[in-house]
């Protein structure tokens, strides 16, 4: 192979990953911390979920029972479908926010936020909870019902996807993603594998 060869190749792989590299959420599976206090909420688990900060009664789950591998997760929230990414969602009991400043994003290239919802399924109301993510300030998924993706206590099915409208970059930088639950009645929304899809210019 000689060296102008060579050099295209290198060239069009730097291209390729140049193309994909997108914003990139922090902690989008939910996974870096580990609470032992269940229910879940943060507030009874040192407060914090890295990388995001929240409003109202926001939390992980499963919990966990015991310690290093013999640790039992105890799903107090999460108590249907099948956890599309690791072992840990997030959960947003009654109005909550959950939100992010995310770095990376360039001015007038096209993105797509997406990501795994699911709502508690034992409940003391009868009405599924709502949703609405916002990303700096446009709503990029309306408000909707979120309902179980699964029978109670069975973890077979997954979480429903959920893919948002294409968003615009306004600006270089970093914006902010919001997760808004709506309805104070009760009601836990489930949420997991947040990503950010570049579409490109
Ligand atoms: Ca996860």
């Amino acid at each position: 192979m000689n060296r102008s060869i060579l050099l295209a190749i290198v060239v069009a792989l730097g291209l390729q990953s140049w193309a994909v590299a997108a914003p990139k959420v922090v902690n989008g599976s939910f996974e870096a911390d580990r609470y032992t206090k269940a229910p879940g909420q943060a507030r009874a688990n040192g407060g914090k979920i890295q990388g995001w900060q929240f409003t109202g009664s926001v939390g992980l789950n499963p919990t966990w029972e015991g310690a290093g591998k013999k640790a039992t997760a105890v799903h107090t929230f999460d108590d249907n479908g099948r956890v599309p990414d690791g072992r840990q969602v997030a959960l947003l009991q009654n109005a909550c926010t959950l939100s992010q400043r995310i770095e990376g994003f360039e001015a007038g290239r096209r993105y797509r936020v997406t990501f795994r919802e699911n709502a508690r399924r034992k409940s003391r109301s009868p009405d599924p909870p709502r949703l609405e993510v916002t990303l700096d300030g446009q709503t990029i998924v309306s408000s909707h019902l979120v309902t179980p993706a699964d029978d109670f206590d069975r973890r077979t099915l997954p979480y429903h996807l959920v893919e948002s409208a294409e968003f615009v970059a306004p600006r270089s930088g970093a914006l902010e993603l919001v997760f808004k639950t709506t309805l104070d009645t009760g009601l836990t929304v489930l949420l997991d594998q947040v990503q950010i899809v570049e579409l490109g210019p």
